[in-house]
């Protein structure tokens, strides 16, 4: 279980999230830290086959990390699924 559990009575914004994007998520977060980082990101995309290149892939990056933290948390990364479904 590597989303970080929030302490009891806080709202969990991982809660309204699927599982199926929790446990991709999962799969990106090599560190289990709670958030992908960009180097976690491209190594994620390349374990999938994905033909981007690393250019193209930190673009993504910038784009889904909507509060330039630069790397990319569950919610964000949930967007990344929307996109594709
Ligand atoms: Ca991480």
């Amino acid at each position: 279980m590597c989303v970080p559990a929030s302490p009891q009575g806080h709202y969990n914004p991982a809660e309204h999230i699927s599982d199926a994007a929790k446990d991709l998520f999962c799969l990106f977060d090599k560190d289990n830290s709670g958030s992908i980082t960009v180097q976690e990101f491209i190594d994620g995309l390349r374990s999938f086959k994905v033909d981007l290149s690393e250019d193209d892939m930190t673009v993504l990056v910038e784009e889904l990390d909507e509060d330039r933290s630069g790397d990319i948390a569950l919610e964000e990364f949930e967007k990344l699924m929307r996109m594709q479904a």
